[in-house]
């Protein structure tokens, strides 16, 4: 991107996906020993897998939460919580991720599209609480008590979290950055799309071309650990 254009750019939306988080340590979902290959997806990440089996899923969520407390943030996720800080213009970061590397890289509002592992939502009450234990033992609802905790994160099938103000986001940013994401969920993978549309810039940072690269008007490919940074002192012009 010229610097002359980063120093014009005043709205930028982020969307980042699990290959941020991989240089700390997460599996991603679709490389090579991933979590798709590990598990069915339709058995571990949609509703009807929670019904068949509760176990299954609840266990599956457990031990990413506990994995979770194993893992530190990495230089991308650090270089996102500089970008908040520094940046002079309207950031709006979104997150597939279900882990909380950026907020523990320093970012202070993220928007996690698909939940968050630290979070439990009650069946039964529908309430929201903040959680880093096990559920496998079907502990009750800080709220109401019933034992009917699920994990707060959107299975496939299920709409995910504040779409309204993402696409509005979108409507009116001047850059968009892809980040370490697959391309391959939507409506996550349809957003180079909606900011195109509008006449955004578009950039795409990610270890290979992702699904999605022909949408992107610059690809930049390599680690996040390496490229995230340097794009982020880029945009600050330091
Ligand atoms: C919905 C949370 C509607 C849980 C996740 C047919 C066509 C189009 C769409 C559909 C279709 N059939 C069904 C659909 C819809 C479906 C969908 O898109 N399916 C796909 C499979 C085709 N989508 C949905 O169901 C969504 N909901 O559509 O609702 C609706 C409408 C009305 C009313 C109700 C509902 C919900 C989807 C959300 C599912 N939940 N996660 C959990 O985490 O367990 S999905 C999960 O996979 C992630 O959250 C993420 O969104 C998605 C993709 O993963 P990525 O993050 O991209 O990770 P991946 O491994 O794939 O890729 C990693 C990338 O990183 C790679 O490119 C790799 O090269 C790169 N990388 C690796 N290392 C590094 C790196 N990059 C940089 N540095 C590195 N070091």
């Amino acid at each position: 991107m010229a610097q002359g254009q980063a120093n014009m750019t005043q709205k930028i939306v982020i969307l980042t996906g699990a290959g941020i988080s991989a240089e700390s340590g997460i599996d991603t979902f679709r490389s090579a020993g991933g979590l798709w290959e590990q598990h069915r997806v339709e058995d571990v990440a949609t509703p009807e897998g929670f019904a068949r089996d509760p176990d299954l899923v609840l266990g599956f969520y457990d031990a990413r939460r506990e994995a979770l407390a194993k893992v530190e943030p990495n230089p991308a996720h650090h270089a996102l919580g500089r970008l908040e800080r520094e940046f002079p213009g309207e950031l709006l970061l979104v997150t597939q991720n279900v882990d909380d590397l950026h907020e523990r890289g320093g970012a202070e509002k993220v928007l996690h599209m698909h939940g968050e592992l630290k979070s439990a939502l009650c069946m039964a009450c529908e309430m929201r609480s903040p959680w880093d234990a096990a559920m496998i033992e079907r502990p009750p609802c800080p709220v109401c008590q019933a034992p009917t905790l699920r994990p707060d994160v959107v299975w496939f099938g299920e709409m995910p979290y504040q779409m309204e103000r993402i696409y509005a986001a979108l409507a009116e940013c001047d850059l968009f950055v892809s980040i370490g994401t697959s391309g391959a969920v939507y409506p996550a993978a349809g957003f180079v799309q909606e900011a195109r549309a509008q006449g955004a810039a578009t950039l795409e940072l990610n270890l290979e071309p992702s699904e999605g690269s022909h949408y992107f008007e610059e690809s930049r490919h390599g680690p996040a650990g390496q490229l995230v940074p340097d794009w982020v002192a880029e945009v600050l012009g330091s």
